[in-house]
């Protein structure tokens, strides 16, 4: 799958391409990154990509021409890509959305920086507009970083078999449960005893209340989107039962 990304600021994202997972990706040939930058494609002697925003009020706007430019050239090298605006005011980016970009055979990320991007430029060159979460960030360009991530991951190969696992819960929209790892024991912290039982269909439903029982407890929005079977709710009962909110609320604090 191919990654068209354009940014002012391209190695923010080229950073990710070459590091862990994606990179891993890239060496093998699963995944290709690549990133144009808008000034290449200004003009005027400056190399001018911004400009004051009419009607007044702060900061600066992305102009139109540039980004069309640059937009149009990656096209060619990437044509039956989706154009994606990484925004504040875009979709939710949620792993639904990550599975069906990785159907994609591309997709074109736009990064913005400054106050925003000319409107008619966001109207008439994109598909559609994602946001990573409810916050501003100084640019676009970690936005499309985590959405690279995320789909990358999913390609066939990309995640070897043991790393794909841990897809699973969130694929099913629930938290993960809680991990351990050597040693048993620091400052009298123990590892769950079930957890070093060697009984798998035991330490399969510990960890299916776990997630059940903190998803409900840190993300209920995403439970009510999840239909529980009859077995499940049995595990969340029990799990509520044998835990209290304080305890919790005192981890997410
Ligand atoms: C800047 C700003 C400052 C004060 C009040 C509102 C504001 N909005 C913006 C703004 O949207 N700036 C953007 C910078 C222009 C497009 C690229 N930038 C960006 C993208 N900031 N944050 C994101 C982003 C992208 C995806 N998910 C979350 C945030």
């Amino acid at each position: 799958m191919r990654f068209d990304i354009v940014a002012l600021l391209p190695g923010i994202v080229e950073a990710v391409a070459s590091e862990g997972v994606v990179g891993r990706a890239c060496t093998q040939g699963k995944v290709q990154v690549h990133c144009t930058n808008p000034r290449d494609f200004a003009e005027d002697p400056h190399h001018t990509v911004d400009d004051r925003p009419y009607g007044g009020g702060p900061g600066m706007v992305m102009q139109y021409e540039p980004l069309a430019r640059a937009h149009g050239s990656v096209r060619k090298a990437n044509p039956e890509a989706r154009t994606i605006a990484l925004t504040p005011q875009g979709i939710p980016f949620t792993q639904a959305l990550a599975r069906e970009a990785a159907k994609e055979k591309g997709l074109i990320l736009i990064a913005g920086r400054y106050e925003g991007i000319d409107e008619r430029f966001l109207n008439q060159q994109v598909d559609a507009e994602w946001s990573v979460g409810d916050y501003v960030l100084s640019g676009g360009e970690l936005a499309a970083a985590v959405v690279i991530d995320t789909v990358a991951r999913l390609l066939p190969g990309v995640l070897g078999c043991a790393e794909s696992a841990g897809q699973d819960s969130f694929s099913e929209g629930l938290l993960d449960c809680p991990h351990y790892t050597r040693p048993e024991e620091i400052e009298g912290l123990r590892v769950p005893e079930v957890l070093l039982s060697g009984d798998h269909g035991k330490i399969a439903r510990w960890r299916r209340r776990e997630m059940l029982g903190r998803t409900y407890r840190r993300r209920p929005d995403l439970l009510d989107r999840t239909a529980l079977s009859a077995e499940d709710r049995a595990l969340l009962d029990e799990y509520l039962d044998s835990t209290s909110e304080e305890t919790d609320r005192e981890r997410d604090d």
